[in-house]
């Protein structure tokens, strides 16, 4: 990202301040004059690249958005110069062989952005490895993805590494049929991402979700632009927007304080008995909101199935099970993994909070009325 240092920089402090209050709309209009200016000298490229994944990414970039992603791109002055997706495959024959020029080619012009080097890169979907270390799980055209993302990635001036599945794995690392790892990270493990399984050395910054709020991408994006230090958290995400659980700004939060849970969908209370996740999942969702701020999971009834995290989905499935009921967490047994969850609640709920989940199953809240 050194090269991206060296124009005007908006300070950390104004762009969390900024990032984390408003959504991408407010913030990329509000600061454009200043986020125009700071990444004018950029003139950057994005080249996306898209792996194993349900194409959820994209979706929901291009339509949950405002503004809508090509005008944010535009406001902070990036070329989407290409898009796996969107491009589609042009000009190659079924034998993998090339036609064309790269004005008709999307492989010829992968290769011209490639070798010209500089761009921004997203990475969308998870690396496979497997069959047997061919990669050949997931291919575009003839080329297996790995070889793709082991050419395009050592160009990159910075690598953002977009959706679970790019981040950590994701549900293309389920259950590791694929040998699929994240661009840094496979799970919660660095040692074992594609970065370091390719010999690879690049900036990466890590936009989970499984999908990504459109927003986290497009403030990351400015703020990369920008050329400030994003700060982001021990699994490499920006801590503006993943910095606290969702069961802290949860709308049925209220709810959950009065012990009112509910044990069928549709009843209106805390989720937490129907398996919600959102004490141990880290993400601005409750705030920030998706589809133009217009709702989130919890808010919609839908159990927090904690999509953002690095051990999504393996380590949280049952996703409709509570989370003490399970052996969840991976390998951590359920008393050991209750005291995380109790950890987790302290950073997020507050001390009443983590009493009343200790508290559990006792009669105390049946005195009250409340429902467990
Ligand atoms: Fe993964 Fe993207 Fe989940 Fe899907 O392509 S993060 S399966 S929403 O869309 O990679």
């Amino acid at each position: 990202m050194d090269d991206l240092k060296n124009g005007p920089k908006m300070t950390r402090r104004a762009f969390l301040a900024a990032a984390a209050a408003v959504g991408a709309a407010a913030f990329l209009y509000s600061n454009a004059p200043g986020v125009a200016a700071a990444i004018e000298k950029s003139g950057k490229r994005l080249l996306w690249l898209r792996g194993s994944g349900c194409g959820g990414c994209t979706a929901s970039i291009l339509s949950g958005g405002n503004p809508e992603v090509l005008t944010a791109l535009n406001k902070i002055k990036l070329e989407l110069a290409y898009h796996d997706g969107l491009m589609g495959q042009q000009g190659v024959f079924v034998d993998g062989s090339p036609a064309g020029d790269s004005g008709h080619n999307s492989n010829i012009r992968l290769d011209e952005l490639v070798h010209e080097g500089g761009y921004v890169l997203v990475v969308e979907g998870a690396i496979p490895n497997g069959p047997e270390g061919s990669g050949r799980y997931c291919m575009s055209g003839a080329t297996p993805f790995k070889q793709i993302f082991i050419n395009a990635a050592p160009g990159a001036s910075c690598i953002i590494a977009l959706g679970t599945c790019a981040s950590y794995g994701g549900i293309s690392r389920s259950l590791k049929v694929a040998d699929a790892t994240g661009v840094s990270f496979s799970g919660t493990s660095r040692m074992e991402g594609a970065m370091a399984r390719y010999g690879l050395n690049n900036n990466v910054i890590n936009v989970p979700g499984c999908p990504p709020n459109p927003d986290w991408l497009l403030l990351t994006l400015a703020d990369v632009l920008s050329g400030a230090d994003v700060e982001v958290d021990a699994y490499g995400r920006p801590k503006a927007f993943f910095g606290s659980a969702v069961h802290e700004s949860c709308p049925r939060r209220g709810a959950f304080d009065r012990a009112l849970r509910d044990d069928g969908f549709s009843e209106g209370n805390c989720l937490y008995n129907l398996g919600c996740k959102g004490t141990l999942a880290f993400a601005d969702c409750p705030t920030r909101r998706w589809n133009d701020g217009a709702s989130m999971c919890t808010q919609s009834g839908g159990p927090c199935v904690a999509c953002v995290e690095p051990s999504f989905p393996d380590a949280f499935m049952p996703f409709f099970s509570k989370v003490e009921s399970r052996g969840i967490l991976g390998d951590v047994d359920v008393d050991t993994g209750a005291k995380i969850i109790i950890g987790a609640a302290v950073i997020g709920a507050g001390i009443h909070a983590v009493k009343r989940l200790a508290i559990g199953e006792s009669g105390r809240e049946d005195e009250k009325g409340g429902k467990r």
